[in-house]
């Protein structure tokens, strides 16, 4: 059993997009062990993205993760890292398979509504990020 991190992002709440999107984690059998709306401050977002901030789209990406509220969930299952990432899709959205998140609802490279951790290690501090002991159920 292995656990990940999704946030739908800014413009997936923005859109009315998080009742689909938990839809197709639950349609797959994924379960949801914890889950809350936040809004992340510009710090919070640079914290959230610190491997990214060499990156020339770190500023950019960290002001859009801090436009609005978020929803941050630990999902938990077998070998979810791995079947979430192949729900959301490429992170670009054109090169993402038709009836995927992101190649259904992404408008951008960086608006691409969703999310994921890529790997145990890093699922394990994105979920501690956001939530304490407690709050996983
Ligand atoms: P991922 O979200 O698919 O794991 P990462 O490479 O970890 O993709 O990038 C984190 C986020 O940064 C992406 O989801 C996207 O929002 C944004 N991003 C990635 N590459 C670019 C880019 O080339 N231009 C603008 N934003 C980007
Ligand atoms: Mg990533």
């Amino acid at each position: 059993m292995e656990r990940t991190l999704s946030i739908i992002k800014p413009d997936g709440v923005k859109r009315g997009l998080i009742g689909e999107v938990i839809k197709r984690f639950e349609k797959e059998g994924i379960r949801i062990a914890a889950m809350k709306m936040i809004y992340m401050s510009k710090k919070d977002a640079e914290g959230f993205y610190a491997v990214h901030r060499e990156k020339p789209f770190f500023d950019s990406l960290t002001d859009f993760m801090s436009s609005g509220p978020i929803v941050v969930m630990a999902l938990e299952g077998d070998n979810v890292i791995q079947r979430n990432r192949e729900l959301m899709g490429a992170t670009n959205y054109k090169e993402a398979k038709p009836g995927t998140i992101r190649a259904d609802f992404a408008t951008d490279i960086e608006k691409n509504v969703v999310h994921g951790s890529d790997s145990p290690e890093n699922a394990e501090i994105e979920i501690a990020y956001f939530f304490s002991k407690l709050e996983i159920h």
